[in-house]
């Protein structure tokens, strides 16, 4: 059993799947802090959890334009200045059971709360690599990242992001040690992970073991025959990979945390009250959550109740938010809520699940509708 040394658990809410394993708190949980507490942070892992000791883990950085340099756990702390960033990490099949409504796609079960927001410390990548004698980028288009975790063919996860993100001081790229003021856990990547805010979850590399400069994207799987988005009438018999490009940056996205789908609830003074988050990829600031509950006849716009002061561009962190929609309690018990956020590029989420169908169930951003029953 290749899961033997999973790290003991007792994640206190949804398990989605045990080998490998892959959780996701519950909505009104995950509500409860702007700093997601790391216990209830979603876990996704493809592969067996590595077994690390520390004493023997050394990270590897090769390739185009650097010195092969190999570095401790030691050497990242004392040799770089340790610079933190506040961070929303999101799994790009976040809401995929709410697409798989509409037609069933390949993937895990997720809910809304494959996401989460945390404080990471650790080495700017840009002061490692210029540590490693970086100076010339000349054909290096991606930086890749390889973890210690390994499928059945020995090959390990992988990913990539685009040299861009190195060159821009702004995109914060860190290599991780600490999340939320401590070493990582097992689960998140022990001892070293790469965190590139705004970026989707799968390129955030856990147990880094290698960081390869290339004039290629990774070679890996996921890189390259997974998260990818398509369009609705492709399917698993004409799907090709190589058509389409691998998901980056994520668009923008909203969840009502409180109440939950088909919930009963109270009104007060008439009143409901909802809650919930707002994220963009790429540093995008969100700057409006919209509610409805008579499908868009009238439009209320949320308080946001936690936002990162930070330009757009720059803007890593969800939002929380909180809205009181007043319901005309006259005509039905039965209502449905709808909520769609809007970034700093005016960019929306879609209307329908319908619409942005793709096999894989991933980019699951549309309207977040949900529906509750007012008691007395
Ligand atoms: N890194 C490695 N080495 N192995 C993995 O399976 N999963 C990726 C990413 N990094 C993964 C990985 C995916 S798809 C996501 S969404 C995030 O890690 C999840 O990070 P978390 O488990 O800390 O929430
Ligand atoms: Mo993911």
């Amino acid at each position: 059993d290749p899961y033997i040394d999973e790290p003991k658990r007792n994640f206190p809410f949804i398990v989605n799947s045990e080998k490998p394993f892959n959780a996701e708190p519950a909505l009104p949980f995950l509500m409860k802090n702007f700093i997601t507490p790391s216990e209830i942070f979603y876990v996704r892992n493809h592969l067996p959890v590595p077994l690390v000791e520390i004493e023997d883990y050394k990270l590897e950085i090769t390739g185009l334009g650097v010195n092969e340099t190999k570095l401790s756990l030691d050497d990242l702390k004392t040799k770089f200045p340790k610079v933190s960033v506040i961070a929303t990490i999101q799994c790009a099949g976040n809401r995929r059971s709410e697409m798989s409504e509409v037609k069933p796609v390949k993937g895990l079960n997720w809910n809304a709360g494959a996401i989460g927001n945390a404080v990471w410390s650790g080495a700017r990548l840009q002061d490692v690599l210029k540590f490693c004698g970086l100076q010339n980028i000349a054909n290096i288009n991606h930086i890749q990242f390889e973890g210690l975790d390994t499928d059945a063919t020995n090959a390990p996860y992988g990913a990539s992001i685009p040299i861009e993100k190195f060159l821009n001081s702004y995109s914060d790229v860190i290599l991780a040690y600490e999340m939320n003021g401590e070493p990582l856990s097992r689960d998140h990547g022990f001892p070293v992970r790469v965190i590139v805010p705004g970026v989707v979850g799968a390129r955030n590399v856990k147990w880094l073991s290698r960081i390869v400069l290339s004039e290629n994207e990774s070679p890996s799987h996921w890189q390259q025959n997974d998260y990818k988005g398509f369009s609705p009438s492709v399917d698993w018999d004409t799907v090709d990979f190589k058509s389409s490009i691998a998901i980056q940056e994520l668009p923008v996205i909203s969840a009502i945390c409180e109440p939950v789908n088909n919930q009963k609830v109270k009104l007060q003074n008439g009143k409901l009250i909802v809650s919930g988050y707002a994220w963009s990829g790429g540093g995008s600031k969100i700057i409006r959550i919209d509610l409805t509950a008579d499908k868009g006849l009238k439009w209320h716009t949320a308080k946001i109740i936690h936002q990162e002061n930070a330009n757009p561009g720059r803007c890593w962190s969800w939002v929380l938010w909180k809205a009181e929609i007043d319901i005309d309690k006259s005509s039905t018990n039965k209502v449905e809520i709808w909520a769609k956020a809007t970034d700093s590029n005016y960019n929306v989420q879609p209307e329908s699940f319908a619409n942005i169908w793709n096999l894989r169930g991933v980019l699951g951003n549309a309207y977040h509708r949900i529906k509750v029953y007012i008691s007395d």
